[in-house]
């Protein structure tokens, strides 16, 4: 049987193939006649993206760590009021590259922040919305801000933290992806990019169904 809408999360961290896989996520969506609505975190609105810029911004190398948890969260609930409810109420899709376990990644893996305040903020800001599925692409930070590094200009604020740092991310998704089996598929992202597109198509079929 064929769903009518979901909520589908892509997460890794920085370098992994996030961006390049979206593209391929979408058009397998569209292929199958589903209205889909993509989308980013932080940002996806207008002031969500003003709430991005800020977060990204280096000249803000000082932003105390709950002050960044919580501009995640404000940037989040304007998100979800002004794209994700409307359009799941709609049944469309939404595929959106980052999401909440993110934040339990980077602030709380990446920068200590007690998981149970993010599971606060988490209630209050979605009430129950959570992802259907989410798509961990996972590889080592070595091959991720290697990749990282060779595409990009300037880095951000996050782009600047060193590598025990993504160390302690991505061992925070690979944890959440074991505590949550239902819902996430761990994707190697070392492998070739037409292998880590085929893998992602696999797991599409089986969650979008026939
Ligand atoms: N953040 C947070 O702290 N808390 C939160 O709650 C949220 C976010 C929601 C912005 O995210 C920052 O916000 C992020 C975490 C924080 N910072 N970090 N790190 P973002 O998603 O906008 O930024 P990003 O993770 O840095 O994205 P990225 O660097 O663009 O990575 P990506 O999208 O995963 O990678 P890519 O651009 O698709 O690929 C990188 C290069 O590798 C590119 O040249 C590709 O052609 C190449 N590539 C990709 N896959 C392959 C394979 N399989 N083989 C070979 N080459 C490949």
């Amino acid at each position: 049987m064929s769903r009518n809408a979901g909520f589908i999360t892509v997460e890794g961290i920085e370098g992994v193939g996030k961006s390049t896989n979206l593209e391929f996520i979408r058009n397998f969506l569209l292929s199958r006649g589903k209205e889909v609505v993509m989308t980013r975190e932080p940002g996806g609105t207008p002031l969500a993206e003003e709430i991005r810029a800020l977060l990204l911004d280096h000249m803000h190398d000082n932003m105390a760590r709950d002050t960044e948890l919580m501009l995640m969260f404000a940037a989040r609930a304007q998100h979800i009021a002004e794209v994700i409810k409307p359009a799941l109420s709609k049944g469309k899709w939404v595929v959106c590259d980052r999401f909440t376990d993110a934040t339990y990644a980077y602030q709380g893996g990446g920068r200590g922040i007690d998981p149970k305040r993010i599971a606060q903020l988490e209630d209050w800001v979605q009430g129950k919305l959570r992802p259907d599925l989410t798509i961990l692409l996972d590889t080592t930070p070595e091959i991720g801000l290697q990749r990282a590094a060779s595409r990009r200009q300037t880095a951000d604020r996050f782009e600047r933290e060193q590598q025990g740092f993504f160390t302690r991310v991505r061992q925070c998704y690979l944890d959440r992806a074991q505590a949550e089996p239902n819902r996430f598929r761990v994707i190697d992202a070392s492998a070739s990019l037409d292998q880590v597109k085929r893998n992602i198509e696999t797991v599409l079929t089986e969650f979008v169904g026939a």
